[in-house]
């Protein structure tokens, strides 16, 4: 890119930059967005408001997270919003602490809460299906789970961005440890999807 291009750069980017900073409040004593209150749930801080954001910035890097369906916002002319890890890192990030299938010990994800992600993009379905990188899909998914758990889109376990080899780079983590009724259920190891790549809203 020339030097005009790099120019005409400057105010694209301070736009886009301050719609990202407009659209996600950051309120101190911001509401909850789940019924999980964060004494029920030691998984997670208390959320900040996200609201829709207006005009959804494109993926520079590769795309690790696609979203279709019945949402209003999207990047690409075929309805899809995609997410590069940076768009999804620079989302308000929450924490879930739970074992799991996979490895030892007690895991810590980090990621945007999928009800934050939704609310993002103007989602506007009951449920979702969730398709992952190896071919694998989930059942549908309903909305009403997000308002009584913690979903959370983690692209970081333990610190760490996760890579393909690690199960990521996304995956579906649901609070498992913080529900009794979560461990019971046989559809919730169904759900804890790892090389998360598509989400459709429906
Ligand atoms: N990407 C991906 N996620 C997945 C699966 C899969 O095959 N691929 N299997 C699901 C199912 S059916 C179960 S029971 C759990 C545990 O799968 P595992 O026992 O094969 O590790 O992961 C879920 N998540
Ligand atoms: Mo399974």
């Amino acid at each position: 890119m020339g030097f005009f291009g790099r120019i005409f750069m400057i105010p694209l980017l301070a736009s886009t930059f301050i719609t990202l900073f407009a659209s996600v409040s950051f309120a101190d004593n911001s509401v909850s967005l789940n019924s999980v209150s964060d004494s029920a749930s030691p998984s997670t801080v208390a959320s900040r408001v996200v609201t829709m954001i207006e005009h959804l910035e494109k993926p520079t890097g590769r795309v690790i997270l696609s979203i279709k369906g019945k949402i209003k916002q999207t990047n690409s002319d075929d309805g899809v919003a995609r997410f590069d890890r940076e768009m999804l890192a620079k989302l308000p990030q929450q924490t879930v602490k739970t074992t799991e299938l996979w490895s030892d010990g007690m895991q810590e994800f980090e990621g945007v809460l999928l009800t934050d992600l939704l609310k993002y993009v103007g989602a506007t379905g009951n449920y979702i299906v969730a398709y992952a990188l190896d071919g694998y899909d989930t059942d549908p998914i309903p909305l009403t789970d997000l308002d009584k758990y913690s979903v959370l889109v983690a692209i970081k376990n333990n610190g760490h961005y996760m890579r393909i080899r690690d199960k990521g780079p996304v995956r579906l983590v649901y609070p498992v440890d913080d529900f009794p009724e979560l461990q019971k259920d046989p559809k919730t190891q169904y759900k804890l999807i790892w090389h998360l790549r598509t989400l459709t809203v429906n």
